[in-house]
């Protein structure tokens, strides 16, 4: 049995994260989805609203699971008892970025983290630039799930 979690801000989750998301249940037994607080980021969604986008669009995943968290990502593991953390990785500057989180959760812990190329139809899909470029009225719908796309639009 594996069960692993995949972190992230997900404010909003894009096609980019849902691809990883797929992968990785159909890689582990169990997925959990840990929807967390990155403190360099400011957010659009509260926690209430990423869990829901995140739980609607991992409907069609019968073993993922959604779960907020504050705090450190290692205690989190530890409460949920995943062995591993997954990550995306689109580009160098993800891998430089992550590559210090993975050595330092492991440190931590002990928990291993395992990355996941990106899906090139997705590697230049990101949170922040989605948000950038609907508030300045440019279409995101190829980026987001649609359920996704429809409470970005309500939100702006
Ligand atoms: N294709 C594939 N993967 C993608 C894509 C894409 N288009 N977009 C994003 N991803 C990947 C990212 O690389 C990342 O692995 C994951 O999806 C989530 O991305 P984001 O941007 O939503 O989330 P982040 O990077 O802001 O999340 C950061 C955490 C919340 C995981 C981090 O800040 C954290 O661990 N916080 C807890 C505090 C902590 O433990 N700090 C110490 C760390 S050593």
């Amino acid at each position: 049995m594996s069960r692993a979690v995949f972190p992230g801000t997900f404010d909003p989750p894009t096609n980019g994260h849902l691809d990883v998301i797929a992968r990785a249940s159909a890689a582990f037994t169990e997925v959990i989805v840990g929807a967390g607080v990155n403190p360099s980021k400011q957010r659009m969604f509260d926690g209430d609203e990423r869990v829901a986008m995140l739980t609607e669009i991992a409907a069609p995943y019968p073993n993922v699971t959604v779960v907020p968290f504050e705090g450190l990502l290692v205690d989190f593991c530890r409460a949920v008892d995943a062995q591993v953390i997954v990550k995306g990785l689109r580009s160098g500057s993800d891998y430089d970025y992550e590559l210090r989180m993975a050595q330092m959760n492991r440190q931590l812990t002990g928990v291993d983290t395992l990355f996941m190329p990106t899906a090139p139809e997705h590697g230049y899909v990101s949170s922040s630039l989605v948000k950038e470029i609907a508030k300045l009225g440019g279409p995101v719908d190829a980026f987001l799930p649609p359920s996704v796309h429809t409470r970005l639009i309500a939100r702006l």
